[in-house]
């Protein structure tokens, strides 16, 4: 075994986005793309003794090979022990949980989370930091620059190490640990959430259907809903980890996950069904006939939280993304803690719940979780839900019910235009920017514009300030318009818009949601010129 030092040139393109660097299957498999990518993570850690690295992905195509060309560079990089999950599988959140237990000095996960995967799909790496969250602006932008000076990377020629089998093998100086990928984030969830209770529900003959969507969670639910809470087997489907996510979306929602919705709307439906994503930190929840927003999700959490062991001293404080609904403001108020609102993207909450200023985070994303650990997490979602049904010994409906006529429901909607032309994006938010300081005060439609902004988040904690973080028209009534250009896609921009409509009256829970927004969606037609400019009579995909 020897360090290679191989000579390269940068490639263009290699700034992460909301969630580390998203590219296409075939662009990661250019020599040297993924050892660039990787080097410069390497030299933006800097040199430094006794470190590990927990390096893990959601198995999706080329994880394999990835994981193995990682471990011979770390070897290379003096990094001195690597845990690797078992097959080179680990959940996202499961990646989080091992950096904390094991206090490693970082993490690499590889995975595109929900977006497709196999040789024609998406591919994906970020670098998590030693509080298992998300690595900060500041370290992606280091790695970027980094990947535009390298010369040269490093790579031990060792040969592949076998993932199959648990137990410790050595890379030159490096010690590598093949680990059980469940075991420490199922001690967690079994620290944080009442089993015994859960266990009993499903001894009463509660059903559930977990839709795995063939990604990584699969392991993880069999082991903790069939194996420790004793649901029956077959409570999990789609549970076996394809690379390919069998030629699905592995996105947990209402449009990907139509067969777990089909099941749920159909008669004999179960009492509850939930999914999760590809790297298995999404979820969805869903009751018979009701898909539960992510939002409605988040502020239902917040106000029973302390059902929960884990959380039975209450919450120190909520925090959203800024297009998510402000579902949980309302309960924050009514508990009388913060509610703060971030960009889009995980990596805003770390600061938030390193300072413990934040309990519970949430995205309208099917991204939910908690300073558990510092990554959404989507069977965490799942476990406190099924702790709450457990404890209340109430039904999905009824509880999302109660929650709207005690708080009032905000009907709520993102409408996504997928792979549209770049420059006509690009030239729709800058007309959207331009028109700000005349839409203040403005009626449009019957709405009084309170507010027009392009959102800037002052990070309480660290003082950093994120600018141009999406486009926010906020009506006097609280309804708001929002648009974003998505920081995952892989083709041409996705132009997110965020609509949300405040109703208290209980007599009006029941429209249909798009019905309900269909004026909101009409006046962000309006001031958008959306569909003129892209070229789109309607969204690509409606959550
Ligand atoms: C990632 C981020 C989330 C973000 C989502 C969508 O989720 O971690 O914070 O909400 O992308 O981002 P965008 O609207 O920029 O596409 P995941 O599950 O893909 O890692």
């Amino acid at each position: 075994m020897t360090i290679q030092t191989v000579a390269t040139t940068p490639f263009a393109g290699q700034r992460p986005g909301t969630s580390g660097l998203r590219k296409k299957v075939t662009e990661f498999q250019q020599p040297g793309y993924l050892e660039n990518f990787v080097e410069a993570i390497f030299l933006t850690l800097g040199e430094g003794a006794e470190r590990s690295l927990v390096v893990g992905g959601d198995g999706r195509y080329f994880n394999r090979q990835a994981v193995q060309t990682i471990l011979r560079m770390a070897a290379a990089h003096g990094i001195e022990r690597v845990l690797v999950g078992r097959g080179g599988i680990l959940s996202t959140p499961a990646v989080s949980c091992v950096i904390r237990k094991h206090a490693a000095f970082g993490g690499i996960v590889l995975s595109a989370s929900h977006n497709p995967g196999g040789p024609d799909g998406d591919f994906g790496i970020k670098y998590n930091i030693e509080n298992g969250g998300p690595a900060p602006e500041k370290i992606t932008e280091a790695i970027f620059a980094n990947t535009q000076t390298l010369t040269a990377y490093r790579i031990s020629d060792a040969p592949p190490v076998d993932l199959d089998v648990l137990g410790t093998t050595r890379i030159e100086n490096m010690v590598v640990e093949v680990i059980d990928p469940v075991a420490d984030y199922a001690g967690l969830m079994a620290r944080l959430f009442d089993f015994d209770a859960i266990r009993a529900l499903f001894a009463r003959g509660f059903s559930m259907r977990f839709d795995a969507m063939h990604a990584v969670s699969g392991p993880y639910a069999h082991a903790i809903l069939e194996g420790m809470l004793g649901a029956p087997s077959g409570t999990v489907i789609n549970g076996v980890p394809r690379e390919d996510f069998g030629g699905g979306h592995p996105d947990p929602n209402p449009v990907n996950a139509a067969e777990l919705i089909a099941l749920m709307n159909g008669p004999g439906a179960p009492d509850f069904g939930a999914a999760s994503d590809g790297d298995g930190d999404r979820n969805m929840i869903v009751g018979r006939r009701l898909a539960v927003t992510p939002s409605d999700s988040l502020a239902i959490i917040a106000a029973n939280a302390t059902v929960a062991p884990g959380y039975k001293h209450g919450i120190s404080g909520i925090a959203r993304s800024m297009p998510t609904s402000t579902a949980a403001d309302r309960v924050a108020d009514a508990l009388g803690i913060s509610c703060f609102e971030t960009p889009t993207g995980w990596k805003y909450f770390g600061n938030l719940m390193d300072a413990n200023l934040v309990t519970l985070c949430g995205e309208e994303s099917y991204g939910t979780g908690s300073h558990h650990i510092r990554e959404k997490d989507g069977l965490w979602a799942v476990l406190f839900w099924l702790n709450l049904l457990a404890a209340s010994g109430k039904g999905v409906e009824q509880i999302v019910r109660e929650h709207w006529a005690r708080f009032g429901r905000n009907y709520y909607s993102r409408h996504d235009y997928e792979a549209v032309d770049a420059g006509a994006a690009d030239q729709m938010m800058q007309a959207l920017r331009e028109q700000l300081p005349e839409l203040a005060g403005r009626r449009l439609d019957g709405h009084h514009v309170a507010e027009a902004d392009d959102f800037v988040y002052n990070d309480p904690v660290d003082g950093s300030v994120a600018t141009r973080q999406g486009i926010r028209i906020i009506m006097s009534d609280g309804s708001r318009i929002v648009f974003r250009l998505s920081g995952t896609g892989t083709e041409g921009a996705t132009i997110r818009l965020y609509l949300e409509r405040y109703e208290p009256d209980p007599a009006r829970h029941d429209l249909d949601t798009q019905e309900a927004l269909r004026r909101l969606a009409e006046i962000a037609d309006d001031i958008s010129g959306l569909r003129r400019r892209t070229g789109r009579e309607s969204p690509t995909v409606i959550t």
